[in-house]
């Protein structure tokens, strides 16, 4: 499927509401009987983040982990939110995600979902589906999101940072609190021995050891040549040029605002946070992560 940005009537920033008890938009629940109704199948992989956590970066390295030496060509001819559907997109002139991943040709399919894990289809827990959860630490996760709230055309208004800032630390986000995300999947994780919990501050540090722990949860075999290849290939430099990855085919996004492939660091939050701020979160943070074994860097 192409699009030309000339045909494409741009769908009007929505407005949050409260979508059993997650802040949510209209875009995200639009599709929800058919999205519970999604039936997986026993290989199929789902790829879960909160927004803006990694989910681009881990979904191209498992799709060339996959498909990377059975099909090449499909990494160059086909962009990512093609390959790996987002499950609950529902936006007038593009496809649902749903339907494009019901249309899905590989084997395994690759499903992208920001859902909390209380929305997640039955049927990838009834079929004990293999699911990658990606967590990002708060502050550069909050970063990232007020950029792309910025750029993208179905997000609601960000407002100014200040504003968005306490947004984020009341869950008043879309897909809700980050807090009750992260938290929510890691407890998930502690009784699911098909959820394999990572970190974008691994990634950052060490791509190729998180590739190998990647891999060992597949079950796949890469030789040392492919890893370092995917490796390689998936350094924020590349994925930022590369046009199957980096959005830049996507017309609900406003690249002149902020490009989505935007810095990929960890510790950008410094050039945003004033000390008044970062006191507030930090005392906030204290409250709400109570859990001493989830643990995050908020720099490397
Ligand atoms: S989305 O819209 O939720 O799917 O966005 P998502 O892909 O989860 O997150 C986008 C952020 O991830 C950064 N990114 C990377 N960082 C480092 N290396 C690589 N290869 C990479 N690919 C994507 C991207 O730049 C966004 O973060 P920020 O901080 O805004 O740069």
């Amino acid at each position: 499927m192409s699009l030309n940005p000339e045909e494409v009537v741009l769908p009007s920033r929505p407005e949050l509401f409260d979508f059993h008890g997650v802040s949510m938009t209209h875009y995200f629940t639009d599709n929800w009987e058919n999205i519970q109704n999604f039936q997986a199948r026993p290989d199929d992989i789902l790829i879960a983040t909160y927004p803006k956590a990694g989910t681009t970066w881990v979904s191209q390295i498992l799709d060339l982990l996959y498909f990377g030496q059975t099909s090449p060509e499909r990494q160059k001819t086909i962009p990512i939110y093609e390959r790996v559907p987002f499950l609950e997109i529902c936006v007038p002139t593009l496809e649902s995600g749903k339907d494009l991943a019901d249309k899905l040709p590989t084997s395994p399919r690759l499903i992208k979902t920001h859902f909390p894990v209380q929305f997640v289809p039955k049927s990838f827990w009834e079929q004990n589906c293999r699911i990658v959860y990606v967590a990002r630490n708060a502050k550069d996760n909050m970063v990232s999101y007020f950029h792309f709230d910025r750029m993208n055309g179905i997000q609601p208004e960000p407002g100014d940072w200040n504003n968005y800032f306490h947004r984020f630390m009341e869950g008043k986000m879309v897909f809700g609190s980050w807090y009750d995300h992260v938290n929510g999947w890691w407890k998930k994780k502690q009784t699911c021995s098909k959820i394999h919990y990572m970190f974008y501050e691994d990634l950052i540090e060490d791509t190729e050891q998180e590739i190998d722990k990647l891999s060992c949860f597949l079950g796949l075999t890469p030789s040392a040549e492919e890893k370092k290849m995917i490796a390689g290939g998936v350094q924020f430099d590349n994925m930022k040029k590369n046009e199957m990855v980096n959005y830049s085919s996507l017309p609900l996004l406003d690249f002149k605002i902020s490009p989505f492939m935007r810095k990929g660091k960890v510790g950008d939050w410094k050039n945003h946070f004033t000390m008044a701020q970062n006191q507030v979160f930090n005392e906030d943070y204290k409250k709400k992560m109570k859990d001493p074994t989830l643990q995050f860097h908020t720099e490397i």
